[in-house]
């Protein structure tokens, strides 16, 4: 047995743990997997995940630096930025209608590349609900003509995606690396008739897409209901054809059409239906596994269930 695969982290297991301080970040009370979540079993027992665990290496003197000057300097410099930047935004907010009618507020990054069809991929601002909701995402000007708007990115596992409906609302992560841009991001910017790019990569270097020519979500009052159609292969298969007509789940807020809670049993947060053939927002997993069932970064008609994608991503362009 390989305690590491079995429980997802690193650490110096022996038959397997007591505690299990890595990842994945599990939320609290949650037995649907054993012992995956962040254990310190002898407190919590097994199926509880720790809110907070950090083990340190400290010294006298490191101690006695942080206690002196150091600290009041630095929570000095804080306040004096908290101060300016609030001073900044208040300044901002006041002039947002004169600012919107003299600067260009992209959109998407469609908008972005028709401002300048030289631009290149890489990190841009947009406002897709407008003059406060700036956000920063990755625009994919290279793929096909370009002026995609990546929502959904996975490239190195660097970040958990195992999170609460909260989270998948709003979004997390960042630009430059991992992130998942959120659900009302998404709905108002898929009120524009659009199209979706998925874009992989397994660990040898192999790429293939799924296109489809129609993609949009519903409001979060229905559940963020996917709708997608118009299937073009580029080597991927369809896995989205089973997602389509589906509300969106997350661990807390279960909308799939299984009795069971489907981001538990996969450790993801998806358009789950009885349960998936796509799980995008898994646990990064580094290639072939199948020590827990379908839970990494899969895409079925592709990889089959138990092999993790190195990189997948999401994105959205206006059909023009
Ligand atoms: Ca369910």
């Amino acid at each position: 047995m390989n305690c590491a695969r079995l429980y997802l982290v690193a650490f110096w297991y022996k038959d397997c743990h007591y505690a299990n301080p890595s990842k994945v970040y599990h939320w609290g009370a949650d037995d649907t997997i054993h012992g995956v979540g962040v254990v310190w079993s002898h407190w919590k027992g097994f199926n509880y995940s720790l809110k907070t665990i950090s083990m340190d290496l400290s010294t006298f003197m490191a101690t006695d630096v942080r206690a002196t000057g150091l600290k009041s300097l630095s929570l000095c410099s804080v306040s004096a930025a908290v101060f300016l930047l609030q001073l900044v935004s208040v300044v901002l907010l006041l002039l947002a209608p004169v600012l919107t009618s003299c600067f260009f507020l992209p959109l998407d990054c469609s908008d972005i590349y028709h401002h300048n069809n030289s631009q290149s991929s890489g990190m841009y601002t947009i406002y897709p609900i407008g003059v406060t909701s700036a956000v920063q995402v990755y625009c994919d000007m290279d793929s096909d003509g370009g002026r995609w708007t990546v929502f959904q990115r996975r490239m190195d596992g660097s970040l958990n995606f195992y999170r609460p409906w909260d989270h998948y609302k709003k979004g997390f992560g960042i630009a430059a690396g991992e992130y998942w841009l959120g659900l009302e991001n998404l709905f108002y910017l898929t009120q524009n008739k659009s199209e979706l790019l998925v874009d992989m990569e397994d660990f040898s270097g192999n790429k293939v897409f799924a296109r489809y020519s129609s993609f949009s979500i519903e409001s979060e009052s229905n559940g963020y209901k996917l709708h997608v159609s118009g299937f073009t292969d580029g080597g991927a298969g369809d896995g989205l054809r089973v997602h389509n007509g589906q509300k969106f789940s997350t661990f807390d807020n279960d909308q799939d059409s299984s009795s069971n809670n489907c981001a538990k049993l996969y450790l993801g947060a998806f358009w789950y239906k009885n349960c998936h053939a796509a799980n995008p927002n898994g646990v990064y997993r580094w290639g072939e596994d199948e020590t827990i069932y379908a839970i990494g970064v899969v895409w079925k008609n592709w990889k089959d269930f138990n092999y993790s994608l190195k990189a997948i991503s999401m994105k959205i362009r206006p059909v023009q």
